[in-house]
């Protein structure tokens, strides 16, 4: 049997996170401890790209963009859904979900759910807390694990130069001149 699975050595990887900028008291404190996270684990600086979007239903799409950019080993979103009196939490929420899950399968490339959906301020502000569920660095580390486990994956998906046809100029078959009468 062959295990094959993800590490947390994110040394060299890429990442995009797209933040939605709705409950910005939660969404910030979930960018902050997913950047410490990345880091923690070795992505630099320079190789997180964040995007702004006005809420959790924008998401979806930037992080498709992101991630057929190709300069990215995992995207990550971040928001926060929080139930009010009405039905547009539900609204919400069906969608960023499906379509994160979406935009991950048309890229073929990682991307995270890290959106909050909760029924209340203070369960969303528990989630953010690095001190309690944190869920900004859980996904931060589970996008250091999907990249990592997906580049196992595609080992040999390529061809490489050597497997290349060459391109072949094909001789001129040899034939007598015709002479002039
Ligand atoms: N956006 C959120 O990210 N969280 C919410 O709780 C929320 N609520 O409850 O309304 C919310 N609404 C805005 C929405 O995501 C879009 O930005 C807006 O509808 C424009 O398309």
């Amino acid at each position: 049997m062959k295990l094959r699975r993800g590490s947390h050595d994110a040394t060299g990887l890429r990442f995009g996170i797209v933040v939605a900028k709705f409950n910005k008291f939660v969404t910030s404190k979930l960018l902050s401890s997913c950047v410490e996270g990345l880091t923690k684990h070795g992505v630099k600086a320079d190789d997180i790209e964040v995007v702004r979007v006005p809420g959790a239903f924008e998401i979806p799409l930037v992080a498709r963009t992101m991630a057929k950019s190709g300069r990215f080993e995992a995207v990550i979103c971040l928001g926060a859904v929080i139930r009010g009196d009405t039905p547009h939490f539900d609204y919400i929420s069906a969608e960023v979900s499906r379509g994160i899950g979406q935009a991950a399968l048309d890229a073929d490339v990682p991307i995270i759910f890290g959106v909050l959906t909760t029924h209340t301020i203070a369960q969303a502000i528990e989630r953010a807390e690095s001190a309690k569920f944190n869920r900004g660095g859980a996904a931060a580390r589970s996008a250091i694990e999907m990249a990592t486990v997906m580049r196992l994956l595609r080992v040999g998906e390529e061809i490489p130069p050597s497997a290349e046809v060459p391109r072949v100029r094909r001789a001129k078959k040899w034939a007598p001149r015709k002479r002039k009468a």
